[in-house]
Order: structure tokens, then C-alpha cells, then sequence
């Protein structure tokens, strides 16, 4: 058996493993409910001159019973939605325009960054797509970050600072996608294994998509500002993740495909 079958089959397993386990304590909870159902009545049948009283606390226990398998059927049901929910794949998209605030003689950015997630407990994995920096021959490099607001009612300067719900320093902010390669004057990356979410109570939905005219030097600075966010510099473009079909990132993968064929045929 390959590595990949065997992934496979490890993937298989544990759902199968999840289920077992989740059906074990389903089954204990049933036993559970049960046995103090019963013993609820037990208790009030003890005395055994109160024979009159047998049919009415039959009947009570019938009536227990269906309760507690109604309970244990709206348990069943609500994991049931809650595993549908967690391996749901995800998309959101961020429409990048440039700072309403920036100068006219600074670069006008503008693109498209996707994000999708394979489900709640996944990593994200985003497509960076963006034009318009200096057209430059030498490789230059641009810091891209989540911000906390969605608000872009002063250009990108209404954004606030780094996403940062854990109070943590930069670069530990699940938004901080750090550094990416410019070249001829765009940009073109697919990362994978973000810690952002676009579920959660730590979603970036609604939130802000920064680019940066400097680079991030990833708290390495030597000054508060690099604990707070890299000393990335003006911020050039921005944009607010949304949620939206899989459509474009469909369309990506493809265009990405159809790069990677071009460059191979390049190089042989
Ligand atoms: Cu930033
Ligand atoms: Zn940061």
C-alpha cells in the first residue's frame, strides 16, 4: 500500500472511529437516562401495599422512556448537523482597491484574493492575486496582513491595527501572511496552512485585507511597532473578506494549472 492509499485509509478510519465512539456514548447516555428513569419509578413503586398505583407508574415509565428517546434522537440529530457544518468547505473573496486615502504618485493595487477552508478545524489556504506595484525587474517585497475592521470609510486607514484576538505579538496574529514576491509589478501566490479562519469566533469575515508598501520584518525590528505590525509602511490596498461560491476559485485553480504547464514547457 502507497502513502496516499494509506492516508486514505487513514482518513477513512477516523470518521469511522468518531462515529463509534460518538455512538458508545450516545449508548451510555440512553443506559443512563434509563436507569433513572427506572429508578425514578422503582423508588415510588417501593412500597408494596400501593398495588392500585402499578398501571399509573407503568405507564409513567412508558412515558419516560419515550422521552428519553426523543432526547437521545435530538442529540443524534444535533451532531449530526454539527459534523455537517464542520466539514463544510468554505470560500470567501476580498476584492483588493487602493487606499481612497493614497496619494495619486503612489502604486494603484488592485486584484483578487481567495480564501478557502476544507472545513472548521482546517487550515486555510488563499490565492494572492494583484497588480499594479512599480514594474521593476529586481524581486521586491510587499507585506500582506488581516486588520480588525471591515471599514473602509477613510481608505484602508479606517482598518485599525492587526487582527488580533488573542492579544499576541505580531507576527502571531492569525492574519499575518507575512512577505510575498513582486515581480514585472504583480503579484501571484498560492499559500497553503494559514491560521486565519473564515469560521469560528475568530473569523476574518468582515474584516480588512491589508497590503503594504514595505516589507514585514516579522517582529524582528527592535522597536514596539514591529511587536504591533512589522513596520510594513503606508498601506497601499485593501479590501474586506466576504463569503462566496467556489466559482472563482475554480477558475483560479485552473489559471494556476494552466501557469505551471507554461513554465514547465519553458524550462524543457
Ligand atoms: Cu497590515
Ligand atoms: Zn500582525
Amino acid at each position: 500500500m502507497d502513502a496516499r492509499a494509506s492516508a486514505n485509509g487513514n482518513s477513512k478510519i477516523l470518521p469511522a472511529m468518531f462515529r463509534c465512539r460518538t455512538s458508545a456514548m450516545l449508548a451510555f447516555l440512553f443506559c443512563g437516562l434509563l436507569l433513572a428513569a427506572c429508578g425514578s419509578v422503582t423508588w415510588t413503586t417501593s412500597d408494596p401495599g400501593e398495588s392500585g398505583v402499578d398501571l399509573a407508574d407503568r405507564l409513567d415509565l412508558v412515558e419516560k422512556i419515550g422521552d428519553t428517546h426523543a432526547k437521545v434522537l435530538e442529540i443524534w440529530m444535533e451532531l449530526g448537523r454539527q459534523r455537517e457544518v464542520d466539514a463544510r468547505e468554505m470560500h470567501a473573496v476580498c476584492s483588493v482597491q487602493p487606499s481612497a486615502t493614497l496619494p495619486p504618485d503612489q502604486p494603484q493595487i488592485t486584484g483578487l484574493i481567495l480564501f478557502r477552508q476544507l472545513g472548521t478545524g482546517s487550515r486555510v489556504e488563499a490565492f494572492f492575486n494583484l497588480e499594479g506595484f512599480p514594474a521593476e525587474q529586481n524581486v521586491s517585497y510587499r507585506a500582506i496582513h488581516v486588520h480588525e475592521f471591515g471599514d473602509l470609510s477613510r481608505g484602508c486607514d479606517s482598518t485599525g491595527s492587526h487582527y488580533n484576538p488573542l492579544d499576541v505579538p505580531h507576527p502571531q496574529h492569525p492574519g499575518d501572511f507575512g512577505n510575498f514576491a513582486v515581480r514585472n509589478g504583480q503579484l501571484w501566490r498560492h499559500r497553503f496552512g494559514l491560521t486565519a479562519s473564515l469560521a469560528g469566533p475568530h473569523s476574518i469575515l468582515g474584516r480588512a485585507v491589508v497590503v503594504h508598501a514595505g516589507e514585514d520584518d516579522l517582529g524582528k525590528g527592535g522597536n514596539q511597532a514591529s511587536l504591533q505590525n512589522g513596520n510594513a509602511g503606508r498601506r497601499l490596498a485593501c479590501c474586506v473578506v466576504g463569503t462566496s461560491n467556489s466559482e472563482a476559485w475554480e477558475s483560479l485553480t485552473k489559471e494556476r494549472k494552466k501557469r505551471r504547464r507554461e513554465s514547465e514547457c519553458k524550462t524543457t
